[in-house]
């Protein structure tokens, strides 16, 4: 009876502490500032993980309206493109063309003093490809970038 019962206790503490384990691993964060930066040049994943949330943290005091900052997610390749239809598209569509199948995660933009978390499925990527991250603030993508991937 008391060998049963710890084998059970085992269990569950196993599956509770890789269960943390994993969300901690498709949960990430990154921050950025009024000097137009972000705080990390790369971020990766483990392909394992069916979603990941990603929590931009802006550590400045300027206003969004002036020094705004999105977390947006494409193929290395798309970024330029992306962020030059995101400026048209404007504040009001998050400098995101509306249903642009070239992102795959998009946050809202935020100012100074503000956090947001995005959270998106890695059911259309895949590992070993060249994700680039980038804000699409007019003007800041050619800096606020970094390289994504799925290990
Ligand atoms: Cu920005």
């Amino acid at each position: 009876m008391k060998t049963s019962l710890s084998v059970i206790l085992f269990t569950l503490t196993a599956s509770v502490l890789s269960t943390t384990a994993f969300a901690d691993e498709c949960a990430l964060s990154i921050e950025a500032n009024d000097m137009m930066q972000f705080s990390k040049k790369s971020l990766s994943a483990p392909a394992s993980c069916k979603e990941i949330s990603v929590t931009l943290k802006h550590n400045g005091k300027l206003p969004v309206t002036t020094m705004g900052h999105n977390w947006v997610l494409s193929k290395a390749a798309d970024v330029q493109a992306v962020a030059t239809d995101g400026m048209s598209a404007g504040a009001n569509n998050s400098y995101v063309k509306p249903g642009d199948s070239r992102v795959y995660a998009a946050s809202k933009v935020i100012g100074g003093g503000e956090q947001t978390t995005v959270t998106f499925s890695t059911a259309q990527m895949k590992a070993g490809e060249d994700y680039r991250f980038f804000c699409s603030f007019p003007g800041h993508f050619a800096i606020m970038q970094g390289s994504f991937t799925l290990n």
